[in-house]
């Protein structure tokens, strides 16, 4: 293949500069990435788009044939609005797993912080802890911060089980929306009750109703948004401090040339945020320059680096298409990895270079790399002793496979809910004059990750400028947050690509018109964000001018997330098209008839001019029911 070649290739694969630079590499030198398997797995199985088949039991697996033929039917006789549903239902279930396991890990630390057992961390943010002791109707007047920490852990903990069948946190949903919970049936009672009932309701003989089958995934998927997910942002935020407004740097050139290279990427913050206090040690320096190295560069990628972008400052390399393009660059010394979104393939990748590829967690193991079991207890050392061997590794960097791109883009991040209000004002008051006004039309969150099926970050970049050039505010996080970062839409300067309104608000308030929220599990915020703004108007979540998108998703949690902003009320648009098509029962209940229950539906366009076309659309419908 030509230069010239390659250099397309990655043109079609990427919009950002650094990004295609480093593509390129990969193609000249060999080095597989997720867009050639993606291409090798062409054409993908169409009853598996579809969602029509079945692998649940041993008389399976089972397909159903999606033009009418004589298989209407599984061995068991699920038909296949119950199949299509049974498999959504498994994805969403995953995803909230997987969000919930992550904040349940949290909510341990905190405990084992106030009983003094976890190394290396403390209570940083004993404002947020005594509002959350305050919903928990914990007392916090003259007690010690660590005891209110120990007895929020403990409430929080109890919600996973089934003790109080209630979540405290739903509670912040203003009352029309629990109202619609509740006369749904949806109500969530529980993290793991939900997803444990899921599981079994998917077992063959137990649930075929698929009505009642997608009930229970808005209730699963609400015990994740405001159960799950929620606790691992609020507990992070106690433990490592609540984001405020930080500026940084993004893209595959934060590499650095002469500094050790240490990538820290997946999701949560317990282990990334102890390493990067950790890399502040001055033996660490030391040894850094005995090796030959000008320092240690920690850099974030994925969800765990927006944590540590979000509260410290760390820059970004990238988001989750740019994992193996980091390692092509042959400047990373270690890629340290926690779960969630960490291909498989990763240290395959590493093997071309000499980067080590170190897992942490004990459920996350990957065959090919390092493990260094991290527990709180020892934090602190685990930290030091990966940081140690990356920095040994550094001396066997070959500077003749290095490219490293120029020219990391500015961004400004640390937008959390808190930040938001007070910036305001300490009230939403001022935000809901502008949309009442008309100066903003609406809000927007565009969240979730990328998908070779697209080209990486066009479906964020682009619906992200259509929605601010029409004076709607946008809020982000994961990797959509990631892919506006490259594209220079997180500085204050990119107001000049918003509508006159939006933009001339953005520049009294000297933020961007594209909103930094943070990782995956906060979204949450961005359900607190919509919550506080309904209440301060006295409507429910459905009845506001905003929406919620997911351009170029690909994970089980970003069904999750969709499906709870939409039972929350918030009209959401996928980019790639669900695996429901081969049920038009269960297309429609989710396009159409969720309206007559949440005031808000899912739409798939994969073309984000359209997507904001639509989302414009609602906006304006819900300003008309709102008569403003
Ligand atoms: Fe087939 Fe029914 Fe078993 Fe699914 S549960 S594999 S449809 S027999
Ligand atoms: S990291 S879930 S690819 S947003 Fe949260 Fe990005 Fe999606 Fe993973």
């Amino acid at each position: 293949m030509t230069g010239k070649e390659s250099i397309e290739i990655a043109q079609q694969r990427a919009m950002d500069r650094t990004d295609q630079e480093i593509i390129t590499k990969t193609i000249e030198e060999g080095v597989e990435t997720a867009w050639d398997r993606f291409a090798l797995q062409q054409p993908q199985c169409g009853f598996g788009q579809l969602g029509v088949c079945c692998n649940n039991c041993a008389m399976g697996p089972c397909r159903i044939d999606p033009f009418g033929g004589k298989t209407s039917r599984g061995v068991c006789g699920a038909d296949v609005d119950t199949i299509v549903a049974r498999n959504l239902l498994d994805d969403l279930c995953v995803g909230a797993a997987a969000h919930s396991d992550h904040g349940r890990e949290v909510v341990e630390v905190l405990l084992e912080t106030a009983e003094g057992k976890a190394q290396g961390y403390q209570i940083t943010d004993v404002e947020k802890l005594t509002v959350l002791a305050k919903e928990y109707g914990i007392k916090t007047d003259g007690r010690d911060p660590k005891d209110v920490a120990k007895d929020l852990a403990i409430g929080i903990l109890e919600e996973f089980g089934t003790v109080k069948n209630r979540l405290q946190l739903s509670e912040r949903a203003p009352e029309p929306t629990r109202e619609i919970w509740k006369k749904a049936g949806v109500m969530p009672r529980s993290i793991d009750r939900e997803i444990v009932e899921a599981m079994h309701r998917i077992h063959m003989g137990v649930d075929a109703d698929y009505v009642n089958i997608l009930l229970h995934a808005m209730r699963t998927s609400l015990s994740d948004g405001w159960g799950g997910s929620m606790a691992a942002t609020e507990c992070s935020d106690i433990l490592f401090g609540t984001p405020t407004p930080i500026t940084s740097i993004t893209n595959l050139a934060t590499l650095s040339k002469d500094k050790v290279n240490i990538v820290l990427h997946g999701h949560n913050p317990l282990l990334s945020q102890i390493i990067v206090n950790t890399a502040e040690d001055a033996e660490l320096k030391r040894l850094a320059e005995e090796k030959g190295a000008k320092g240690i560069n920690l850099v974030g990628m994925c969800c765990t680096g927006n944590e540590l972008l979000m509260r410290s400052g760390i820059p970004i390399a990238g988001s989750f298409l740019d994992q193996e393009l980091a390692i092509a660059t042959g400047a990373v010394e270690a890629m340290i990895v926690d779960y969630q979104c960490i291909f498989p393939s990763v240290p395959a990748t590493a093997s071309c270079y000499h980067t080590k590829v170190i897992t942490t967690s004990s459920k996350a193991k990957i065959i090919g790399a390092s493990y260094m079991e991290f527990n709180p207890e020892n934090a602190v050392d685990t930290a030091k002793s990966i940081i140690k061997l990356a920095i040994e590794n550094f001396p066997n960097r070959n500077p003749d496979r290095v490219r490293i791109p120029e020219r990391p883009m500015k961004l400004m991040a640390g937008f959390s809910e808190e930040t938001i209000r007070k910036a305001l004002g300490g009230s939403y008051k001022a935000l809901i004059d502008a949309i009442v006004a008309g100066t903003i039309k609406g809000c927007v969150g565009i969240v979730g990750c990328n998908n070779p099926r697209i080209k990486q970050d066009y479906g964020h970049i682009t619906l992200a400028k259509e929605l601010i050039k029409r004076n709607i505010l946008v809020v982000e996080t994961g990797c959509s947050a990631i892919a506006c970062g490259k594209a220079g839409l997180l500085v204050p300067e990119a107001a000049s690509l918003a509508g006159e309104g939006l933009a001339s608000v953005c520049k009294l308030l000297g933020i961007p018109p594209v909103l930094h929220m943070g990782s995956c599990v906060d979204c949450s915020r961005i359900l607190v964000l919509a919550a506080n703004i309904a209440k301060e108007l006295g409507v429910g979540i459905g009845d506001l001018p905003i929406g919620g998108a997911a351009p170029e998703w690909y994970s089980q949690k970003a069904v999750s997330i969709g499906t709870y902003f939409v039972s929350s009320g918030v009209y959401t648009v996928l980019g790639i098209p669900p695996k429901i098509f081969g049920s038009s029962n269960v297309l429609n209940l989710l396009a159409d008839g969720l309206k007559g229950i949440t005031n808000s539906a899912f739409a798939v366009e994969p073309d984000p001019v359209k997507a904001a076309d639509l989302l414009e659309a609602e906006i304006n419908r819900k300003r008309k029911a709102l008569n403003i």
